[in-house]
């Protein structure tokens, strides 16, 4: 039975349990619908609360039903009665209430939540809106602004900080379901308190009209953030029937959406992308201490993640002063998300307390697993990995961070091989969700799976690739990066491309993102492969005639554009600069409309995607989806390229 009722005295228990995470099914809705007109019926019972079995309380609507045929009871019917109860009824969260889950939770006349309960309405990233009272009950609890904040970002509030909004009445010390129904108790005999009722907070209407424009211009492209901020609004300014029905209405229009659609897959992407033939039952070794080599921009980053997850950390640098600044660049980055207040103090000090830098890789002999991010070169890593191998146990996991570089030529010096995997982290490491997991040839299927275990206690998005050339993100990237060039010599400029891939959604044009991370890095590869590079394919040196002018980027304060005064410019010598290698490609050069440009990128990108399938480096075409939404900023409200391309 999907909601069971219990009694504690005077008290009705609704408990529901669907799991894996209590979505709210038909058999809930219904389930509830019952149960709640049978509490209500009973004189005995004087208070109810309602919880969930298992380890979250709902976790939103269930979206495997979305796309079928809609059955009744609607949620919002559900959330209504439940508001409309004569008798109290106070919601019990543990867990994750999300979505439909927090909005049961607000139609109740009480919450309680135990101390790690999270609670958001994350519905925007399925491309929808909150569809069963969200955007007009939370702002009469939490106000208009931090209302706007929750539906347009979906974040999640932490008990703590929904206690302080007004969210939540209280955070149980102790038993959750024994505070509940004293809090139940508490209001037996009161008028229960409506939350569609409360009159909504005022608010400063200019705030947060500046708000909603910052939450369009960060949606690039998306419908739904926007659309749910404006609800919010609505909430302020109609009788609360009538903004239930306006939400009803954007949320059934936007369900149908190709948005919708597109998120609702890289959803299931996600969920899928865990899922690896053969290890089903394979159970991950355990990992607490961890070893990074290399604390420099993307090792102190990985330390960083590593720290925040829990993880015990051993950094080592080849010498105390590079192993002292390496705590300095940790330090740093913890300073900046305190600074950001997306850490507290104290969990800044605790997570710092784990801690601990060394100059010798001796120090690394506790480990679980070692990763390095040092200097991108074969000689460097064998010469480390080799060494390692005779410090940690034979049974320790030793991992490579490479982005080009063939892990499986490292594996040859790794005593135990098997025990050798990538983990491709992006820069930043400490914010980037992706990690590309990559499957090298003799690595063991535990291995394989403590490898996405780690990833996901990381919180971030695990995707398995294959050994290639720049596994599954930079392999496309250079293709993505190719087709662009070869534009770029037939007629289009940088600030061209760059703009219509970003109408497209994309987070940032590639050339852009080229002078951000700096022209020299690929330019030395570039001068690595020459000798190796197949004379009889097209290759465009305008990259490499700006890096002879010194445009290195940013950091020179010019690249592919110019760099005055922290604005960004059109450099009109690199406009020259790229129609004279036109010239001396003998290419008489020609306009290229947006639209033209994006089907080029898409049809480069999706074609490389199709090799990395055919060759098994990528699983599945949604795994690529993953990695270009996740690694280099393709809008995830497209679904992905493979999406694009009708590829599922
Ligand atoms: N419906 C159905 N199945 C769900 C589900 C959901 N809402 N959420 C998760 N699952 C499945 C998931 O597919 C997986 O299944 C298993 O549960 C474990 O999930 C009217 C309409 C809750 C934080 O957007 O964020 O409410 O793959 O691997 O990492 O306004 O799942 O094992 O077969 O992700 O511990 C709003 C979505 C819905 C929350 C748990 N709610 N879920 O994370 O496990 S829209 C959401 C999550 C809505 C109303 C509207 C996470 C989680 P399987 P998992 P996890």
């Amino acid at each position: 039975m999907a909601v069971s009722l219990t009694r504690d005295g005077n008290v009705a228990h609704l408990i529901i349990e669907n799991p894996p995470v209590n979505a709210a099914s038909h058999a809930v809705r219904a389930g509830l619908m019952a149960q709640l007109a049978q509490a209500n019926a009973d004189p005995s019972v004087h208070a109810i609360i309602l919880s969930c079995a298992g380890r979250t309380f709902v976790a939103g609507a269930d979206v495997k039903e979305f796309g079928q045929p809609p059955l009744e009871p609607f949620l919002p019917n559900v959330v209504n009665a439940i508001e409309a109860s004569h008798k109290p009824v106070v919601a019990a969260i543990h867990g994750t209430a999300l979505g439909g889950g927090l909005e049961l939770a607000l139609g109740c006349h009480a919450r309680i939540a135990s101390p790690d309960a999270e609670m958001g309405l994350p519905e925007v990233k399925l491309g929808i809106v909150p569809g069963a009272g969200g955007t007009q009950r939370l702002p009469r609890l939490i106000g208009v602004a931090k209302a706007v904040d929750l539906v347009s970002t979906g974040r999640r509030m932490s008990a703590a900080e929904a206690h302080d909004s007004g969210l939540i009445e209280t955070i149980a010390d102790g038993d959750l379901v024994a505070a509940a129904a004293t809090l139940a108790r508490s209001l037996v005999g009161t008028e229960p308190r409506r939350t569609g009722t409360i009159p909504v907070p005022a608010f400063d209407a200019t705030e947060v009209d500046k708000q909603i424009t910052a939450v369009e211009k960060k949606a690039r492209g998306q419908q739904s953030p926007a659309a749910a901020a404006r609800l919010v609004i609505q909430a302020a300014q109609l009788p609360f029937a009538e903004g239930l029905a306006a939400e009803r209405a954007a949320f059934l229009e936007l369900v149908q959406s190709d948005q919708s659609k597109a998120l609702r897959h890289v959803f299931a992407a996600e969920r899928l992308a865990a899922k690896i033939l053969g290890l089903e039952d394979t159970k991950p070794r355990p990992v607490e201490t961890v070893g990074v080599v290399g604390a420099g921009l993307m090792g102190a980053g990985i330390a960083v993640a590593f720290l925040a997850a829990g993880y015990t950390v051993r950094a080592v640098e080849r010498d105390e002063a590079s192993a002292q600044a390496g705590r300095e660049r940790i330090e740093g980055l913890f300073a900046r998300l305190l600074k950001s207040g997306r850490i507290s103090e104290a969990a800044r000090i605790e997570q710092l307390g784990r801690l601990s830098t060394f100059a010798e890789r001796a120090q690394l002999d506790p480990c679980d697993l070692v990763i390095e991010a040092v200097f991108d070169d074969l000689s460097v890593k064998t010469e480390l990995f080799a060494d390692l191998s005779t410090i940690v146990r034979p049974d320790a996991i030793l991992a490579t961070n490479t982005s080009y570089l063939n892990p499986d030529q490292i594996a040859a010096v790794v005593t135990n091989p098997e025990r050798f995997l990538g983990l491709h982290f992006f820069s930043p490491a400490n914010i980037m969700r992706l990690v590309e997991v990559v499957r090298t040839a003799q690595v063991a299927p535990d291995v394989l799976a403590t490898g996405l275990a780690v990833v996901k206690r990381l919180g971030k998005l695990g995707v398995v690739s294959g050994v290639c050339e720049g596994f599954i993100g930079n392999r496309i990237f250079t293709a993505y990066r190719r087709e662009c060039d070869f534009m770029l010599e037939d007629g289009a400029l940088p600030h061209e491309i760059d703009a219509a891939l970003e109408g497209y959604g994309f987070a940032m044009g590639p050339y852009a993102v080229n002078d951000m991370a700096g022209l020299d890095i690929s330019w030395a590869r570039r001068k690595r492969n020459a000798a190796t590079r197949d004379p009889a394919r097209r290759y465009v040196a305008i990259a490499d005639r700006l890096c002879e002018a010194g445009h290195f980027g940013q950091k020179t304060g010019k690249g592919y554009y110019l760099y005055e005064a922290g604005r960004r410019s059109v450099d009109p010598e690199v406009t020259a600069l790229i129609e004279a290698a036109s010239q001396e490609a003998g290419i008489t050069r020609r306009a290229f409309k947006a639209d033209e440009i994006v089907a080029r990128v898409l049809d480069g990108i999706v074609a490389e995607g199709r090799a990395i399938l055919d060759e098994g480096i990528a699983l599945r075409p949604s795994d690529i989806d993953l990695v270009l939404i996740n690694g280099y900023g393709f809008p995830a409200w497209r679904g992905g390229p493979m999406y694009q391309a009708g590829m599922r």
